[in-house]
């Protein structure tokens, strides 16, 4: 029989010097496992006469029992080690400086909206809204734009793939359709504005083909030309917070007013930057009217007995003149340094004491 003291010593030795968990079972193994040295001489244990296998048994049970409960002693050992190293590897560093947060911003087309709503709001219009895909109905027909009529290339339509029967949805091109909407399901008198997305196939410096206006519609009886360029100039001047604002009415054409105007707004363009009040270039903003006898007449209002003025005007203009942004395109380009320099913090109310750009 081996000398049991050295073996003991030996796998004693083996088992202090394991480093990590691997180690240690091929030292388990090499000792305890089936072919393991201890296991080995176990098994020739049966080969001696019975006095000397008591004594050695008894003496290698002994060496067994060492060698597993130090085993187990190391195993344990090593377990808390690995976790101690897990965890000074997962500690917080409570003296490292906090994340850079990033804070949103507003768009202007929204802090715009916002604006309009609120001056809107205090004249007494309460929002309207409507559907973006719009039948050909409440986007043309009813607002006295038969099919063919010339007016309809005016709006460089995307229209929807043709239905079974032959119709074909349009992205609105303007928010007037919810003026229809409004007629058909309110008595007047009527007071509505409606902000929201309009689509049209144009892109240049101040066209995109998706953009925004804010419709407005009143109707009352003995409503006239006056009230119409009255709350229209009281808007503006509320609006781009100027007095004396330099406003125009030109004569125009829409099929669903009678007599119709563009409202244009003084600014120059120099030196790539848009100015308002300076400089001998306009920028339309809108058009208004008063509304065409027969689109009353399609919402079964009696146009003898009422009369009501209606305007549409482009969010993106009135941002653009009023923040000083030369290109409309830039609005929809997603470009973070550019929705920084024009956002307006989110928290903010709808505010009427932000100034002119200088
Ligand atoms: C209209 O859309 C009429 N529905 C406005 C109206 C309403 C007239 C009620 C009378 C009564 P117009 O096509 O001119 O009109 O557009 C009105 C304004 O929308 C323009 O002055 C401009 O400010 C804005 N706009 C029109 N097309 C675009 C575009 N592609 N991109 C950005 N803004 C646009």
């Amino acid at each position: 029989m081996e000398n049991l003291d050295q073996l003991r010593d030996d796998l004693l030795g083996a088992v202090a010097a394991a480093e990590d968990l691997t180690g240690l079972d091929t030292v388990r193994v090499s000792a305890l496992g089936r072919k393991g040295r201890i296991t080995e001489l176990m098994k020739g244990l049966g080969k001696l006469d019975p006095d000397a296998r008591r004594t050695a048994g008894q003496d290698l049970n002994q060496v067994k029992t060492a060698v597993a409960d130090a085993i187990e002693a190391r195993k344990q050992a090593l377990e808390d080690i690995a976790l101690e190293a897990q965890l000074a590897g997962d500690a917080i560093d409570v003296s490292l400086p906090i994340r850079p947060e990033e804070q949103g911003l507003l768009h202007p087309v929204s802090q715009t909206i916002d604006e309009a709503i609120a001056i809107l709001g205090e004249m007494g219009f309460a929002v309207a809204e409507g559907p973006e895909i719009e039948d050909d109905f409440h986007n043309f027909t009813a607002l006295n734009i038969p099919p063919e009529h010339p007016a309809r290339q005016m709006h460089d339509t995307f229209y929807l793939p043709e239905a079974e029967d032959g119709s074909r949805k349009v992205l609105r091109t303007h928010t007037s359709p919810v003026q229809i909407r409004t007629m058909e399901s309110t008595e007047p008198p009527i007071r509505i504005i409606a902000p929201g997305r309009a689509y049209r196939c144009d892109s240049d410096m101040t066209h995109t083909p998706m953009f925004h206006q804010v419709e407005a519609l009143a109707i009352d009886k003995e409503t006239h030309f006056g009230h119409l360029k009255g709350c229209l100039m009281d808007f503006c001047s509320a609006y781009f917070e100027v007095d004396d604002l330099p406003l125009r009415f030109r004569p125009s054409y829409f099929p669903f007013t009678e007599p119709s105007a563009e409202v244009d707004i003084q600014c120059s363009r120099e030196g790539g930057t848009l100015k308002i009040g300076k400089g001998d270039d306009w920028l339309e903003i809108g058009g208004c009217g008063m509304v065409h006898p027969n689109v009353m007449t399609a919402c079964n209002i009696d146009p003898e007995e009422y009369q009501g003025f209606a305007f549409g005007l482009g969010i993106e203009r009135m941002a653009m003149l009023k923040y000083g942004i030369p290109d409309l395109r830039t609005f929809f380009e997603s470009d973070l340094r550019w929705l920084k320099h024009y956002g307006f913090l989110p928290l903010e109310v709808p505010t009427l004491i932000r100034g002119l750009v200088p």
